[in-house]
């Protein structure tokens, strides 16, 4: 009798699973977000104390550098326009708002001494905002706008900079996070990495092979010094998460020979391994496969040291582990074959690896975007099977075309990224635990300016009042994030999926 029960009572747990699967794509508790950052959005780049960062001399310096020779001194103004920003996240239901501070609105000159008190204040408005609406602020420390005074010495390839960063970090801890429970030190410090290496980003400082590795030594460094200030000053009273968010536009092999294999792995350590396996490996450190690359090569060419700086044991120790999840941003996925590409030397051409797109992929407004639905599952397997089972934050993902409201382009990559997704924790069984979009609104798209746009709203840049208007996918998104369902496509998508 007893087993009968048994058998009964089993047979409705398994049928009470099976029907909740079969009801929803996403857990009850899995979060959905939208993503800004502070240089794109805000505006306001002079006024009420903001001082410069490294973005408002690289537009103002060189327009030419920018696609449509423009810069983020209005942006979607949201400095002044914090009110309807508010309404649109509302009106959306997400679960969170990723936004980003700007350090020179809050440490003008980048240094404590003097705290710009209207900084303090706008931010004070957006968090408090944010919470009367019921929706959780997901704070990123920085976001690509380094203080320009902070550059003059030196930026981020000099290891100086990380006390700085720590120095702001407390500022925020202090005056935020009594409110603010979800912390990202930095947002893809890869792409930071490229001031210095790529000549492709703020301050677009070319010392490639050296700079890009120097670099990522301070951020590191800064981060997991931010991580332990929070464990040792903060966290029992102010009970948040702290981590970092890091991209990768995944890679797999162009074909299935064993060198192209070796090419695609050697394409995720190089790019998402530098900073990953550091804080979330058993191990620590860099990947191995940097590590022996980069000093066998500065030793052909003849360097007395290795290019890529070493821990010290103690740092290896003291970088592992500071995180509370693991914050990924993920757009779109290469092909990888062996080769060499990039500068001599660079960190491109020490991993000996050269990445292309298959031409039946959907592209986007984006040069470097393009549709590959089933990657952001193999990602977060990776990532799982690489670094053990850590909770995933999809801290950023979405697609750009030229502006269209009926932007069914987006609307299609939502929906099959989001499939894709769902796949990855239901039959995969990868923790996921929220997803993001990029973005809330058109913004200024860095190299771009205003000419790609990722936004769930259009916004006219032609009238200085910034109109907000929703697109199609803000629709979708919002019903998404209501129901924690996937909708079938309601047309057949024109790319044939
Ligand atoms: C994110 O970066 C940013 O966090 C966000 O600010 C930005 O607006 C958003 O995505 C959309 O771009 O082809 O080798 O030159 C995305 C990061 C940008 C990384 C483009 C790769 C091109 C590499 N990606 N970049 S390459």
């Amino acid at each position: 009798m007893l087993g009968f029960r048994l058998l009964v009572a089993a047979a409705l747990a398994v049928y009470g699973c099976a029907a909740q699967n079969a009801s929803l794509d996403f857990p009850e508790d899995f979060m959905f977000g939208v993503a800004t950052a502070a240089y794109q959005i805000e505006g306001a780049w002079n006024v009420s104390g903001k001082r410069e960062s490294i973005w408002d001399d690289f537009t103002h310096e060189h327009p030419d550098w920018i696609a449509d020779g423009s810069n983020g001194d209005v942006a979607c103004d949201s400095y002044h326009k914090l009110d309807v920003d508010l309404e649109m996240l509302q009106d959306l239901g997400v679960d969170f708002y990723r936004f980003s501070f700007a350090w020179s609105r809050i440490l003008p000159e980048g240094h404590t001494d003097q705290i710009n008190p209207d900084g303090i204040s706008y931010y004070n408005r957006l968090i408090d905002g944010l919470l009367a609406a019921g929706i959780q602020p997901v704070a990123t420390m920085y976001h690509w706008d380094l203080p320009s005074p902070l550059q003059d010495l030196g930026g981020w390839p000099n290891s100086f900079t990380a006390d700085f960063f720590v120095q702001y970090a407390r500022v925020l801890f202090e005056n935020f996070g009594d409110r603010v429970k979800w912390w990202i030190t930095f947002n893809e410090p890869k792409e930071v990495t490229r001031g210095y290496g790529e000549n492709d980003k703020a301050p677009r400082i070319n010392t490639h092979g050296i700079g890009e590795y120097l670099s990522a030594h301070t951020i590191l460094l800064a981060h997991a010094r931010t991580y332990h200030m929070y464990d040792e000053e903060f966290r029992a009273t102010q009970q948040g998460r702290v981590s970092i968010t890091l991209n990768q536009d995944f890679c797999i092999p162009k074909d299935d020979s064993e060198e192209n294999k070796d090419a695609a792995d050697r394409c995720n350590q190089f790019e998402l391994g530098w900073f990953a396996h550091p804080i979330y490996s058993q191990e620590g450190d860099y990947p191995e496969v940097m590590r022996t690359r980069i000093d066998e090569n500065s030793a052909a060419e003849g360097r007395p040291f290795s290019r890529l700086p070493y821990f010290t044991s103690a740092q290896v120790e003291y970088i592992k582990g500071t995180f509370d999840f693991f914050g990924l941003n993920h757009y779109s996925t290469r092909l990888a074959e062996d080769g060499l590409a990039g500068e001599n030397p660079s960190r491109k051409r020490d991993g000996g690896y050269a990445t292309s797109f298959d031409p039946s992929w959907p592209t986007s407004a984006s040069d470097w975007l393009v549709v590959y639905p089933e990657g952001i599952r193999l990602i977060v397997n990776w990532i799982n099977a690489t670094y053990g089972d850590v909770p995933i934050l999809i801290t950023e993902s979405g697609f750009s075309d030229l502006g269209e409201l009926n932007d069914t382009g987006r609307q299609d990559y939502y929906r099959e990224y989001l499939r894709q997704l769902s796949l990855a924790i239901n039959e995969d069984g990868i923790n996921v635990i929220g997803y993001t979009a990029w973005s809330l609104m058109d913004n200024f798209e860095w190299l771009d300016g205003y000419t790609a746009r990722f936004g769930l709203y259009y916004v006219d840049f032609e009238d200085d009042d910034r109109p907000r208007t929703a697109k199609g996918s803000a629709e979708l998104y919002k019903q998404i994030v209501a129901s924690h369902q996937v909708p079938e496509a309601e047309s057949t998508a024109a790319w044939g999926w």
